[in-house]
């Protein structure tokens, strides 16, 4: 097989990449680990910023987005029983989209589909080969037959697992990691959202998120110890938990029901340098990890494929280098805001176990100074609605 851009891993970094190239009549083709229904599966993001939105224009898929999606003109952040709205509107002049991850993998699978584009699914032994040189491929095995991919690039789009970012060798990469000790233990409901905006508190019992997919299912999160399993908590004991970090007000509006989803997520902060090596680039989870606080995750992955995308748009019809020879750096400068600004939501929110009263007045200072500060409010809401690109 050959083709111009083999991209190894069929999640949302990995299908946006494919379908833009499409537009631009490059060929690539995607090679994902695991089935279509095993990929739609995994519950994850939910909100998008701006840049998403316009990428996913550009991919010819925001059709379904723009139906059905919601857009927010705030958030509300809550602590004891305080709660005030910052308004990403007035403050910025953009919303964010609430429209899941799995609707958006679901509408790029149907545009690749219906282009013909070419997914292996169910691969395995995934290696990239010669990345260093101009003729690189990958080799692979599929319903155990071994398989080459001849091709111009390699885009790792494989998520914090692959293989991509572990093939560049270790003396050419720096890692650098920050693992929080808590989890977010996650339910989907069918049930209408607590509110219209979501809702971040911070309470004594530590964090949670009112979240949701749509105006009948809701998506909730408690921070949790590391050590729990989902099965430890009864839907009644998320409820009940859930309702003792929000302000009471909040908590007796809260429609509860039976869980159709649970899953605990561990929280980290992960950066890889450099984000290429060769004819490798790395995009999305596959280079870098936040934690989910702000939503940053797949809208980094978002702003890695734009840059990459270009960077081999303006290669093949100019043949020009320059944005393949900066792919890194930009994508880089932007990851690293996004790593900020997860890292700072994250430590504003949550209950650290070796927390000092001290810091716990911090973290109330702050989020009063928050509160009552424009100018603190338009940094927090530039930044959740997502730095320009
Ligand atoms: P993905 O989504 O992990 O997709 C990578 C794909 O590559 C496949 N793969 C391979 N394919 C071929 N060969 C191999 N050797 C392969 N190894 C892996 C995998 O099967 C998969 O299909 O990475 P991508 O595309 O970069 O997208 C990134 C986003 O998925 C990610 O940033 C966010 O979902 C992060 N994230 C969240 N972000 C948010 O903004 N809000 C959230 O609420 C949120 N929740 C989450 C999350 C990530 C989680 N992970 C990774 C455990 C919850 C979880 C549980
Ligand atoms: C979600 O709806 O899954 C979600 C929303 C906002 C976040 C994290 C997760 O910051």
């Amino acid at each position: 097989m050959r083709t111009q851009v083999a991209i190894i891993g069929g999640g949302p970094s990995g299908l946006l990449l494919s379908q833009l190239l499409h537009i631009r009549g490059i060929d690539s083709v995607v090679l994902e680990r695991k089935t279509k229904d095993y990929v739609l599966s995994r519950i994850r993001a939910g909100v998008l910023e701006q840049g998403l939105v316009r990428l996913m224009e550009e991919a010819g898929c925001a059709d379904r987005m723009k139906q059905e999606g919601f857009e927010h003109d705030g958030t509300l952040l809550s602590f004891g029983e305080e709660m005030f709205r910052i308004d990403f509107r007035a403050l910025t002049g953009t919303p964010v989209m609430v429209y899941g991850q799995t609707e958006v993998t679901r509408d790029l699978y149907a545009a690749r589909e219906a282009a013909g584009g070419e997914i292996v699914y169910e691969v395995d032994d995934v290696v990239i080969h010669d990345a260093t040189t101009d003729a690189p491929h990958v080799t692979f095995t599929q319903a155990g037959k071994a398989k080459r991919l001849d091709c111009d690039f390699i885009a790792g789009c494989d998520g914090f697992h692959g293989v991509s970012r572990k093939s560049i060798p270790q003396d050419k990469r720096r890692e650098f990691e920050k693992v929080y000790p808590f989890g977010w233990l996650g339910i989907l409901s069918e049930t209408p959202p607590l509110h219209h905006e979501l809702i971040y508190a911070n309470s004594d019992r530590g964090f949670a998120l009112c979240s949701m997919r749509n105006a009948q299912l809701s998506r909730y999160y408690i921070q949790c110890p590391l050590s729990d399993q989902p099965d430890d908590w009864s839907d009644q004991a998320f409820w009940d938990e859930l309702k003792r970090r929000l302000p009471r007000a909040e908590a007796e509006k809260l429609v509860t029901g039976p869980s159709i989803e649970k899953s605990i997520a561990p929280l980290r902060s992960f950066v890889t340098e450099p984000m290429r090596w060769g004819r490798l680039f790395l995009c999305g989870d596959a280079a870098h990890i936040v934690p989910p606080t702000g939503a940053k995750g797949l809208n980094t992955a978002a702003s890695d494929v734009h840059y990459l995308w270009t960077a081999l748009v303006e290669h093949y019809a100019e043949g020009s280098g320059t944005g393949i020879d900066t792919y890194s750096e930009k994508a880089l400068a932007r990851v690293w805001k996004a790593e900020r600004f997860s890292w700072w939501f994250s430590s504003l929110m949550h209950h650290f176990p070796d927390q000092t009263a001290f810091d716990r007045k911090m973290q109330m200072a702050e989020l009063d100074f928050l509160r009552t500060n424009r100018a603190a409010q338009v940094a927090m809401a530039e930044n959740y609605v997502g730095l320009p690109y």
